[in-house]
């Protein structure tokens, strides 16, 4: 029994042991039949497909904190033509993770590899399928979708594509200071994830979701990957999944010197600005010269005379943060 069931069941007990009007022994009968129900669910297993390299375990580190070893990507079963599903050990519990080589590997093993996977697919809670954001070949792609899920169109659903590798995308210029995209970058990436969502969608019609660029090695993206993640799950397993959850906090590879220039400010208690600003006075005659408000110069200028409140919400959403960066950099003030 993982750490966080046990400590679901604890909390249960808890409440149970406190409520009154129950006799001992229907207090047991409650908690064994809560305590078999949870145990009898198993954890949650993900299929993950994509070539050798593209980042899957360094995925599944990023969203469930575990160890899954990295750059080790030929020791995969592969040639043993069974299936290689892995017990994971994430910081919230055991996952399954099905780690499917690239059906791109060699033309001679491809029938086998659709045999192979047609077996397991039925099995997964989610099929992630993580290609490079920056390839934009997906011809291969799409073959294996059709001849994959063509004759189970039942489970287009539990599909998920990631773009991993955001920050390898065009023209290469990765904001490593606020660690996010640059803005041509940002566009770049975009652009892909509808291009690529419109190229699956033209051999799976039925598929409603949509590409998730992201970037495993540096937190990047995350939440938009597993929010995906948890609406290909089937609604009654999604809880096995989102009690996994541990995503990687992606400031933590941000700048420390523009966190510290945030903190700083947070400590001086710089008291936040109006959210309302106050109707502008009508014009008068002798008008004085208004000193002009001037944009931020840096990310970390910007980040300095945010109030207390300001930084938490922004620390705490990666969207918002970039948002902020976005705007900063775009020379608009705050
Ligand atoms: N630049 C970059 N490299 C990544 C990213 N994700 C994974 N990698 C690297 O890609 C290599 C292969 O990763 P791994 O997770 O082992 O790939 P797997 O073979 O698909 O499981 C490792 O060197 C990772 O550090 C990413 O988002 N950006
Ligand atoms: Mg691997």
């Amino acid at each position: 029994m993982s750490g966080s069931i046990r400590g679901r069941l604890r909390r249960f007990t808890t409440s149970v042991d406190q409520s009154d009007g129950l006799t001992s022994a229907q207090r047991t009968a409650i908690l064994q039949g809560y305590e078999e129900a949870l145990g009898s669910e198993g954890p949650p297993r993900l299929v993950l497909i994509g070539e050798a390299g593209v980042g899957k375990s360094t995925t599944v580190n990023a969203l469930f904190n575990a160890g899954q070893a990295v750059g080790h990507s030929r020791a995969t079963t592969d040639r043993a033509w069974t299936i290689p599903v892995q017990e994971v050990s994430g910081s919230n519990g055991t996952l399954e993770v099905v780690d499917m080589p690239g059906l791109g590997d060699d033309i001679t093993n491809y029938r086998r590899y659709v045999d192979l996977y047609r077996e397991i697919l039925p099995t997964a809670d989610a099929i992630v399928w993580i290609h490079p954001a920056k390839d934009r070949m997906v011809h291969l792609v799409q073959q294996a979708l059709a001849d994959l899920f063509g004759p189970s169109p039942e489970l287009v659903g539990r599909l998920v594509f990631g773009l991993n590798k955001a920050d390898e995308m065009g023209p290469h210029d990765w904001n490593t200071r606020a660690n996010l995209p640059s803005e041509l970058q940002r566009a770049a990436l975009r652009e892909r994830e509808e291009d690529f969502t419109r190229r699956i969608a033209r051999v799976l019609p039925a598929w409603q979701g949509r590409a998730v660029s992201y970037a495993a090695l540096r937190f990047y993206n995350l939440t938009a990957l597993f929010k995906e993640m948890m609406y290909a799950v089937p609604e009654q397993r999604r809880w096995v999944l989102e009690q996994r959850m541990d995503l990687a906090d992606f400031t933590a590879l941000v700048d420390r010197k523009l966190l510290q220039a945030a903190t700083a400010t947070t400590l001086a208690e710089v008291p936040a600005d109006d959210p309302e600003p106050p109707a502008r006075p009508e014009p008068v005659a002798d008008q004085r010269e208004q000193p002009r408000i001037q944009p931020p110069r840096s990310v970390a200028d910007a980040l300095a005379v945010l109030s207390d409140a300001q930084w938490r919400e922004l620390h705490a959403d990666r969207t918002r943060f970039q948002e902020f960066v976005r705007r900063v950099e775009r020379g608009n003030g705050l």
